[in-house]
């Protein structure tokens, strides 16, 4: 085995993951819940509804005014990463991880559920990627080392839908995989698969999942997001989560396994919660049992991140209000068709940012027990058991898809005919079911329905791979795992032609959307026109910025004549050197709180003025004042004593008010004035005998440390500094005279 473990301020390096997978084996199996902290105390604050902290992470961005706090809300957190490349999607990971994510779900993006069979290697293959064994096997290992460094389990997850969903439930078990979508009822209305056979399948997939102890998460969401009006189902989608829910219980699934797939089935411009929210409370009223997988509303979405995270946020109201165990993030991406990662970083945030800034709500809040959403919560019911009846008149589940009763526009009872309809004797894998034979045998764990082991050894009755010492649930050496079968479409191939670019070594970078060296990067633009000549506009400055590939991702109307904004993708087509590149000096800052103490500690006053004939006293001011964050903030008391102050009235000054420091500000700098008079300031402070005593700041948008050293300052400030960097020289200034005294 290898020794590679991640170090927390390095790339990941994916050829380290892809070494010796051949023998890697998953740690562990099974769902991961987060553990709940009641009364979690972090920094300032306590927290009603968090979970256990990670152990290192990246905060939301005002974390840093709270001492970088990092509350974990109670819902796992999903994010579903599929750029078309395994190996970049690690890399994903790992970020997604470090902003909240313990839910990976990969996605399908090759229409598996129509593979019968499973697909070996890494391909990318064309019109989407198949998951495969080697992918989930590489990403299970990176997710391993990247729980460990987070200090969270983290759940991965993809699909076992479709005509192979048997053997992929076997290799996710064998594979560690901890979550996957199941649910019969998608193949047969989404991928028309034939129901039988889906049913007969899904009962030996959920066996295997359940002996996994994976969660399943059921395809209720995927009537949402075909119907012509995703409200109108309502009822209908409580039949099709009690449908799978069911099935998988009598199955032999936990109860706390099964996750209904829900969404808040409308959006804005609508009224959605008045919508939303009764459904949520039906919902819950009903399969209160079970676990609520809250998915976003993506049926309504369009290009807007802003748009899309508003529904997003609005929907996790409805999280909140109600209850979700897990917590979807898809967001912006699906409704983009970009999956970036930005996105999928971004939608965590939003996830983690909305649900902790609801903390405790509802212990203020109470959800009506009577009226309006009481009663449409009860008719909402009342319409699903309706459907169910009608259902039973019908002969079942089998001969009600046939008549075309699921995924109607038409709010039930009400019924538009537009239903999608499949056939009993028709689909993909039509007449493969055929009943076992008295003898048939299979010597394998978790088999769903007859087995006769029996007639080979009695004793094995209950554990059928006994008859060959173990299947490979029980000896994952068993195991056949097989590289890369296609020698022009394989992740060495891809991986070789970014070499350059790619982990802790890297010698190359480029802008990156989606994979590694993509060159992809986005433009935000504005146009004083309307959304035409924007658009067309957009695309030329591209051209002229010697962009390739662009494309405008998202225009939104500011007024039809006025103005447009637009958001451009374009590629870059050169790279940049890594050891060429001028990298900022890190600015020293003390942080807010050392810089209160030290003042706190031992007060501290200084005079300012802009000295010569400066008038420009913005940025001293920038400098000074509270209201621009500065060090009057950290209690050091300023006497400012205006513009084109002369040298010695700034050292007299110091002198009467018994200042620890004087602040020089000088902008005009023709014949080097700024200097001239920060000597001078330094000359007569000399002569007076009080330079030693004073700490002399100077500083100006043409003034440099080296220059105001020079002129006889004991340090300079130029462009982009701020308060707290000025208020850190005179700290630690002032503690190192201290020092130098003492000895
Ligand atoms: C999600 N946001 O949460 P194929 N089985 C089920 C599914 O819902 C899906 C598949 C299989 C969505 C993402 C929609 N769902 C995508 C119950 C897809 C996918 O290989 O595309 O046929 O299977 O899931």
């Amino acid at each position: 085995m290898s020794d590679y473990i991640l170090d927390k301020d390095t790339k990941i390096d994916v050829a380290e993951i892809l070494k010796d997978l051949e023998h890697y084996h998953p740690r562990r199996r099974g769902w991961t819940w987060r553990e709940p902290v009641p009364g979690l105390q972090m920094g300032p604050f306590t927290y009603e509804d968090a979970s256990k902290p990670l152990k290192d992470s990246v905060g939301l961005p005002p974390a840093h005014y709270f001492g970088d706090i990092d509350p974990q809300p109670i819902p796992v957190i999903t994010t579903e990463i599929a750029s078309g490349r395994f190996e970049d999607d690690i890399r994903r990971m790992r970020m997604a991880a470090h902003h909240g994510a313990d839910h990976i779900m990969v996605i399908r993006t090759a229409g598996q559920s129509h593979f019968d069979g499973l697909i070996e290697g890494t391909p990318q293959g064309i019109g989407g990627v198949p998951v495969t064994r080697k992918q989930v096997r590489a990403q299970r290992k990176a997710l391993d080392m990247i729980e460990d460094e987070v200090g969270r389990p983290i759940n991965y997850h993809s699909y076992v839908s479709g005509v192979a969903g048997p053997d992929i439930a076997v290799m996710f078990a064998e594979e560690g995989v901890n979550g996957a979508h199941q649910d019969p009822q998608y193949n047969v209305i989404y991928r028309n698969i034939n129901m039988v056979r889906s049913f007969v399948d899904a009962c030996e997939s959920k066996k295997v999942m359940a002996w996994a102890d994976m969660a399943q998460i059921d395809g209720a969401h995927n009537a949402n997001a075909t119907a012509r009006d995703a409200w109108k189902v309502m009822p209908e989608l409580m039949v099709q989560h009690g449908i799978n829910a069911l099935i998988s219980a009598k199955v032999g699934m936990k109860k706390k396994n099964i996750c209904l797939s829900t969404v808040p089935p409308t959006a804005t411009p609508g009224p959605c919660i008045h919508i939303d929210l009764p459904y949520a409370v039906a919902l819950r009223d009903l399969f209160h049992e079970y676990r609520m997988r809250a998915q976003m509303n993506t049926k309504y979405i369009e290009a807007s991140t802003r748009e899309a995270t508003v529904t997003h946020v609005l929907n996790m109201v409805i999280s909140k209000l109600t209850s979700a165990d897990i917590q979807s993030t898809i967001t912006p991406d699906e409704g983009r068709n970009v999956p970036w990662h930005i996105y999928n970083i971004e939608a965590c945030d939003t996830a983690k940012q909305a649900l902790i800034g609801m903390d405790g709500l509802m212990e203020m809040v109470e959800l009506k027990k009577d009226g309006y959403l009481r009663e449409k919560a009860r008719e909402l019911k009342e319409r699903a058991v309706l459907f169910l009846e009608n259902m039973i008149e019908l002969g079942g589940y089998f001969n009600s898809v046939e008549e075309g009763f699921f995924v109607d526009s038409g709010m039930f009872p009400e019924r538009n005919g537009d239903g999608i309809s499949r056939k009993i004797d028709g689909g993909i894998g039509v007449g493969t079911v055929i009943k076992r034979a008295k003898d048939y045998c299979a010597p394998v764990t978790a088999h769903y329905g007859y087995n006769n082991v029996a007639q080979y050894d009695p004793s094995a009755a209950d554990d059928p791979a006994k008859l060959i010492g173990g299947c490979t649930f029980e000896c994952p050496e068993k195991i056949q795992y097989i590289d890369e079968l296609d020698e022009t479409d394989n992740v060495y191939l891809r991986m070789d032609e970014v070499k350059d670019y790619a982990g802790p070594d890297a010698k190359l970078i480029k802008p990156e959307m989606e994979w590694l060296a993509d060159g992809t990067m986005m433009l935000t633009m504005f146009f004083p026109t309307d959304v035409r000549h924007a658009e067309a506009a957009a695309l030329e400055i591209g051209k002229r910025m010697n962009l390739t590939d662009c494309e405008v991702i998202n225009r939104e109307i500011m007024h039809r004549a006025e103005g447009t904004r637009i958001e451009m993708k374009g590629k870059v087509g050169f790279s940049i050197r890594m050891d060429e590149l001028q990298l900022p000096s890190v600015p020293d800052v003390l942080s807010d709180d050392e810089l209160w103490d030290a003042i706190d500690k031992k007060p501290m006053r200084i005079v300012a003025g802009t000295i010569g004939d400066d008038e420009h006293s913005v940025g001293l001011r920038e400098i000074l004042n509270i209201k621009h964050g500065g060090i009057e903030k950290y209690g050091i008391e300023c006497i400012y004593l205006g513009t084109s102050v002369p040298p010695e009235k700034l050292v007299q000054a110091a002198i009467e008010t018994n200042a620890d420091a004087m602040l020089a500000s000088c902008i005009i700098s023709h014949d080097d004035i700024h200097y001239k008079n920060i000597a001078k300031v330094d000359r007569i402070a000399r002569e007076m005998g009080v330079r030693d005593k004073l700490m002399f700041v100077a500083g100006g948008t043409q003034v440099t440390d080296e220059g105001a050293r020079e002129a006889g300052a004991d340090v300079g400030f130029g462009r982009g500094s701020h308060g707290n960097h000025v208020a850190t020289f005179l700290v630690k200034e002032r503690a190192r005279r201290e020092q130098q005294n003492a000895r």
